[in-house]
């Protein structure tokens, strides 16, 4: 094990391929103006922080030949897979489904659904799409997530992506809950809403890392073999 500086005690990391790292969707629906955050009234800017970042530790993780896992929040084309309650939900300016500037919004396929260039997946890593806010609901079907993580001996997590209190929060509170020891990267994850951030990270790591651990990504980095 690795002992990496963080709160609220040294993260154990697992060298060799036992460690994820787990970047949530960083697609242009979330990311980019007149996508699915900006339809929900969302400074898309605010999320801007965390590419940089989230790119020095893709660099990192491959240069180790490490496991990466991208995921995706979107639906199938007929919308089988996403909720009227979802859909439904608020006073959007467009809903899931329905044309933008960037193609059908959260829909799989379409240009606003891809991960943002900048991070953009290599040939070889896992690209998970995720009808839910969490990552191991309805996804990977037929053997599920979970089941594929064990078969390749992933027991860490590494979470990074946006948003910090929505599908980021969601899925490290999964990952816990199926053994996973989970480190969530402080500047490598973002919201819209500064202050939720900042709330999300300090929950996760209260009571003796109840759900698991943070740390700035310079300490993440510095705490890895050359
Ligand atoms: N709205 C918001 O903050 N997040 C989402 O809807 N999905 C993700 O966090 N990816």
């Amino acid at each position: 094990m690795i002992a990496v500086d963080a709160e609220p005690f040294p993260y154990p990391l697992a060298p060799g391929g036992c460690t994820a790292l787990v970047v949530i969707d960083m697609q242009r629906d979330f990311v980019e103006p007149g996508g699915f955050g900006a339809s929900l009234g969302n400074d898309v800017t605010q999320l801007h922080t965390a590419i940089a970042p989230i790119a020095a530790l893709l660099a990192s993780w491959r240069q180790r030949g490490w496991p990466v896992l991208h995921t995706r929040e979107c639906h199938r084309p007929d919308l089988s897979d996403c909720p009227p309650a979802k859909r439904e939900r608020g006073s959007p300016t467009l809903r899931i489904g329905d044309p933008g500037p960037m193609g059908r919004l959260l829909v799989a396929g379409e240009p606003g659904a891809d991960i943002i260039p900048a991070l953009a997946p290599l040939p070889g890593e896992w690209v998970i799409d995720k009808p839910g806010k969490g990552m191991f609901w309805n996804t990977c079907a037929p053997d599920g997530l979970h089941a594929r993580l064990q078969a390749a001996g992933i027991t860490h997590l590494v979470f990074t992506g946006v948003t910090t209190e929505v599908c980021v929060q969601t899925s490290m509170r999964e990952a816990n809950d199926r053994g996973y020891t989970c480190l969530v990267v402080e500047d490598a994850t973002a919201s819209y809403f500064p202050a939720f951030k900042a709330a999300a990270l300090a929950m996760l790591v209260a009571q003796g890392a109840i759900v698991g651990w943070k740390t700035p990504s310079a300490a993440l980095l510095s705490a890895l073999p050359a």
